[in-house]
């Protein structure tokens, strides 16, 4: 831009309102002239207003620029979940060509992003009692990722062929199935309820393998119970309703033997969210589970399991022994008392660290699913669970 000089200035302010507007825009925008000086030589009071008109239009432009830009970098760096960039993409808050160009989304994940949908669908209680076997109970906070561990595990032993579903627990099945299926869509659960009717559980039983992968004829049945994070925060809470939470409909007061897995959060934790709460619900349950019939005496294992295993700082190299080390360290009053009962009761203690994959969108999509963690959680229930030969547990029939 080259400067007026004095007397051309002066010479194009007198015959201002000869001048396009757009052009004195122009010239105002660039630093050449101020309206105020336009308005001093008579510039046209309708000017004038469109000037201002045009002025507001571009602020407008600048702060919906900026709004935008902001918006792409949320997108970015991974603050955004799915449903609200959807939502940005159907009302043209952003676009395709602007997600491909500000952040590092492609054309296969803005195709996932279009068709992204989630189906609420809620645990139905099966109204069968539930059958002989290793009862499998998570207790976590809400939001702790029970749920997905539950999907993770049976996607996993599907997959590998190892779990024989019994149908007498139809409605956990029905259930399970749909989580398994949306797990494959990267579609995370919604919370569980947290009523009594949403409480299932899903029968299945663990075919024991070899180290080659043959079946060794001896199998495992397996109740895994599903319910809400609620209902283990009000029986931290209020242990006298212990009977209406966590022993709703009377599954963990039953006979058979018990893993329980406590499901950590690790993410939870680290982004300083409910430190004290979770560390005390454990506590408070643990107490209240040594004096709730047998809960403790039935239990084989404490699974102490560290959930969102893939945001653990990125230099770890073993993920076991920092979860591990994470519990003992973070958890520290929580493990004490784990070791205290576990001398009176004689179970064991097992810790894992767990992630279903990696996520992107705020946690809200999985965009690749681990077989590693459900592996290793499937060997392990399968080594603190009770093998026995099929027909010794009168599942199948003696002539199978
Ligand atoms: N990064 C990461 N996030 C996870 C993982 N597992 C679960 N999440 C996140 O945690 C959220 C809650 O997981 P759920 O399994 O529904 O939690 P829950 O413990 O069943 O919660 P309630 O049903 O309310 O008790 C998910 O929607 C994900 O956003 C994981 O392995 N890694
Ligand atoms: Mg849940």
């Amino acid at each position: 831009m080259t400067r007026l000089t004095k007397i051309t200035k002066e010479a194009l302010l007198k015959g201002i309102n000869k001048i396009p507007v757009h052009i004195i825009k122009k010239k105002i925008d660039e630093g050449e002239l101020t309206l105020e000086e336009c308005i001093e030589y008579e510039l046209e009071e309708s000017k004038v207003e469109d000037i201002r008109t045009l002025k507001i239009e571009k602020e407008i432009k600048e702060i919906k620029d900026q709004e935008d830009q902001a918006l792409y970098d949320q997108i970015k760096n991974d603050e955004k979940p799915i449903d609200e960039i959807q939502n940005a993409l159907m009302t043209g808050k952003v676009t395709e060509e602007g997600l491909l160009n500000h952040t590092t989304i492609n054309k296969e994940l803005i195709k996932k992003i279009r068709e992204y949908s989630r189906t609420p669908h809620s645990p139905k209680n099966n109204s069968e009692p539930l059958g002989p076997g290793t009862d499998i109970f998570f207790f976590g906070r809400s939001g702790s990722g029970k749920t997905c561990v539950l999907a993770s595990v049976f996607n996993y032993a599907e997959e590998q062929g190892l779990f024989i579903d019994n149908p007498t627990s139809i409605k956990g099945i029905n259930y399970k199935n749909l989580l398994i299926n949306e797990l494959n869509n990267g579609v995370l659960p919604y919370a569980t309820p947290a009523n009594k009717d949403n409480v299932t559980y899903i029968s299945t039983t663990l075919i024991e393998q070899d180290a080659e992968g043959n079946n060794t004829g001896k199998v495992s049945p397996l109740n895994f119970v599903e319910m809400s994070g609620e209902f283990f925060q009000k029986a931290a809470q209020n242990p006298e309703d212990t009977k209406d939470t966590i022993d709703a409909h009377g599954y963990l007061s039953g006979p058979n033997k018990k893993l329980l897995f406590f499901i950590v959060d690790y993410q939870m934790y680290s982004e300083g969210k409910n430190r004290a709460a979770q560390s005390q619900d454990f506590q408070l349950v643990l107490n209240n589970l040594d004096k709730y019939k047998k809960s403790l005496k039935n239990t084989l294992s404490i699974y102490i399991i560290v959930t969102k295993a893939d945001k653990f700082p990125e230099d770890v190299i073993d993920k076991d022994k920092f979860a591990n080390e994470f519990f003992r360290k973070d958890f520290k009053s929580v493990y004490t008392n784990l070791k205290s009962k576990r001398d009176k009761h004689g179970f064991e203690l097992v810790s894992l660290p767990f992630s279903i994959g990696s996520f992107m969108f705020d946690n809200s999509y999985l965009h690749g699913i681990n077989q590693e963690w459900p592996n290793k959680l499937v060997k392990s229930i399968g080594k603190h669970s009770s093998f026995k030969k099929k027909n010794r547990w009168g599942i199948f029939s003696s002539t199978e």
